[in-house]
């Protein structure tokens, strides 16, 4: 391994394989944007655990949807961190140029809304994502744990709380970043011209959802409030970053 060689842990598609896993997008997005040298090792879910373990302290009970989760990193030193934010410290720690600020009223608010997002959400991605994305080595494991976290099957989170009624309630909240985003006039980023990680977090979201398809895409958008252009926008503006997706 070349000695400045990171390593990222990501989830991979199915033939062709890309990224598309919303937390792995943050650090990508981040890595590329520090144009650090790196390598993704993809590791499908069952494989998740018997790789990093005794590399990484597992998470706490209860913090985490699992004790091993992508994305993780390894330094070059050998040192291996999981979990988005704690990478995002690190490197900003370790690679200080080009600047980027992490911390924002507006990443605050998300990290502390993002469930309200996420949880209607899931009447939509929960069936499409081992429908339309994820490689055969990982289909089984996600109805698995996505049953036991949901309190259901799959099946039945769709039939309950798929389609209409997941747009209609992901509505709120989209709103309000929708509005969040458009606050600063100077755009396409949060902070306006400058970029920053809370853009990365977002944008992991979007890149989510775009890959899950155009469909589900436009429909979210139309969330919006007629402003749905705005995260559009950023998903252009950070190309530079997310251009890079398979290797
Ligand atoms: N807060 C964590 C969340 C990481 C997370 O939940 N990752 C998922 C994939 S997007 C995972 O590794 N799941 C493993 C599993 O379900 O066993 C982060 O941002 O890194």
């Amino acid at each position: 391994m070349a000695s400045d060689e990171i390593v990222l842990f990501d989830i991979p598609s199915k033939a062709p394989v890309e990224s598309w896993s919303l937390n792995p997008w943050k650090t990508r997005l981040l890595l590329n944007y520090k144009g650090l040298h790196y390598r993704t090792e993809w590791l499908n879910y069952p494989q998740v655990k018997p790789r990093l373990e005794g590399h990484v302290a597992p998470h706490a009970p209860g913090t985490h949807i699992a004790p091993y989760t992508i994305p993780t990193i390894r330094l070059p030193d050998g040192t291996y961190i999981a979990d988005s934010r704690a990478i995002a410290d690190t490197i900003s720690v370790l690679h200080p140029s080009p600047p980027l600020q992490i911390d924002s009223p507006q990443l605050e608010w998300l990290m502390a809304n993002y469930g309200r997002l996420m949880t209607p959400f899931r009447g939509v991605y929960l069936p499409l994502v081992p429908r339309r994305l994820l490689a055969d080595e990982s289909v089984a494991y996600w109805y698995e744990s996505k049953a036991r976290v949901a309190g259901k099957s799959v099946a039945d989170v769709e039939r309950d709380e798929g389609g209409d009624v997941a747009f209609a309630a992901v509505e709120p909240s989209m709103k309000e970043a929708t509005a969040m985003l458009k606050e600063n006039p100077a755009g396409p980023f949060f902070g306006g011209e400058q970029v920053g990680y809370v853009d990365f977090f977002w944008a992991a979201f979007l890149l989510f959802v775009r890959r899950i398809g155009e469909d589900v895409w436009e429909k979210l958008l139309a969330c919006c409030g007629g402003d749905g252009r705005v995260h559009a926008e950023l998903l252009e503006a950070v190309k530079p970053w997310s251009e890079r997706s398979t290797y």
